[in-house]
């Protein structure tokens, strides 16, 4: 078998050095424009250069609606494939060293293999996904009425089980933690007890607590609704905030842009979680009705810098403030390579945007009670076009200028449609 195509570094170097002398430019005279305003952009770029978010394993492969998915050619067809496309996305855009695996989707037969694999690639391990919201072949139990809060203790039990397992395969490839999402909820009034189907909740995430290695964390995904339609047991930022607490301090809550009511004020969900020390971490990805895992960015690019001016402010007064970032998003209609790549690069364009927030301006601006200059001082962070400092971040980490262009370049995917002939494929969602 010939080894599987890659891009070779002289393709990326040709790349960048056709690109070099305009974006020298375009970074000095965005660098003369931030210095008049006190801004040092060496300072930015360093920081963008230290970004990271990380790559979910179910977003390489092509996703799908509840009507249909219409596979892509060359999509990953194992584990492996997978890593070998988030190691691509790594290499153009140098903002991704980590993959987020889900179980058993990403079942690895050879953990150590896996993980040799991964490091081959400069890729570790983020967050471990348990999976008790569909049965497996072979499962004892279905998980149809629900898994850690079902109403029968033993289908309760096996998802403790299952999630177990899943920390200690993540144990094993290195990963510090664990994201935990559940289906569980109702369609009907009248369907469950809510206060009853809690209780339950919280019991079975009190035995995988318990299992948690000292130095990982668990992470609490809340969501309003889907697949349950009228209730789900940990349906808000409330909830999950007052099950962590019941936890310990190993125990945080993620949010999910998706997963709130339209509308809901998300950058003050975050606030609060941060405010009271129980924001441990994002599910990027953006929506115009629902949970409808678009790329990060694509709809609602203001609304991502707000969350991250929350975050670069919590970052400001506690150094040691450093949430896990994960892109979750559902890639029906694109080449998911592209929208990772796209999607990575909107989360740290809001980032930098939101490190040029002149703060102690604002806080003066607040103290007055100038409303609009205040606004204003948020509007001219996040009007800056900042693509000079991310393009430059990403040379600087060995990246591409340019990397959709680069990947496209490159043939790719192209190359993947000839070595990955169509394959069953397993598993593809999206939490
Ligand atoms: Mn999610």
């Amino acid at each position: 078998m010939t080894e599987p195509f890659r891009i070779a570094p002289e393709f990326l170097a040709e790349h960048n050095r056709a690109r070099a002398k305009d974006l020298a430019a375009d970074y000095e005279h965005l660098g003369r424009q931030l210095a008049r305003r006190g801004l040092d952009v060496e300072r930015i770029t360093a920081a963008v250069q230290r970004f990271c978010v990380a790559i979910p394993s179910w977003g390489v492969g092509t996703g799908g609606t509840r009507f249909a998915r219409f596979a892509g050619p060359g999509e990953p067809r194992d584990v492996f494939e997978k890593i070998a496309d988030c190691g691509t996305i790594q290499q153009l855009c140098r903002a991704t060293p980590a993959v987020s695996l889900h179980i058993p989707w990403d079942e690895p037969e050879d953990p150590a293999a896996l993980r040799a694999a991964a490091a081959r690639e400069g890729l570790g391990f983020d967050a471990m996904n348990s999976n008790t919201f569909q049965d497996q072949p072979g499962q004892r139990l279905s998980y149809k009425f629900g898994s850690l809060t079902h109403t029968d203790a033993a289908v309760r039990q096996q998802a403790i089980e299952h999630n177990r397992h899943v920390i200690e395969v993540g144990r094993r490839l290195g990963s510090r933690s664990i994201t935990v999402w559940i289906a569980d909820g109702a369609n009907f009034p009248g369907q469950q007890n809510h206060r009853d189907a809690l209780s339950r909740y919280l019991e079975s995430l009190r035995a995988i607590y318990a299992a948690l290695p000292a130095d990982w964390t668990m992470y609490l995904e809340h969501k309003l609704y889907e697949p349950a339609f009228y209730a789900t047991v940990n349906n808000d930022w409330g909830t999950s905030f007052w099950c962590a607490s019941q936890l310990g301090a190993q125990c945080r809550c993620l949010v999910d842009l998706g997963h709130h009511a339209p509308n809901t004020n998300i950058e003050m969900v975050v606030a609060r979680l941060v405010q009271f020390g129980k924001l441990g971490g994002f599910h990027f990805n953006d929506s115009k009705y629902g949970d409808d895992d678009l790329d990060s960015g694509a709809i609602h690019p203001f609304q991502l810098f707000l969350v991250f001016h929350e975050l670069v402010d919590a970052q400001a007064r506690d150094p040691s403030f450093a949430p896990a970032y994960m892109l979750d998003q559902s890639h029906n209609v694109t080449d998911p390579i592209e929208s990772l790549i796209g999607s990575a690069g909107e989360v740290q364009r809001a980032f930098a945007q939101a490190l040029l927030v002149d703060r102690r301006a604002l806080a003066e601006l607040q103290l007055q009670n100038d409303a609009l200059l205040a606004h204003r001082a948020l509007k001219a962070a996040f009007q800056t076009d900042v693509s000079p400092i991310l393009a430059m971040a990403r040379v600087r980490n060995g990246g591409a200028i340019d990397p959709i262009a680069a990947y496209r370049q490159s043939g790719y995917r192209a190359h993947k449609a000839v070595e990955r002939p169509a394959a069953e494929q397993r598993g593809s969602g999206i939490v």
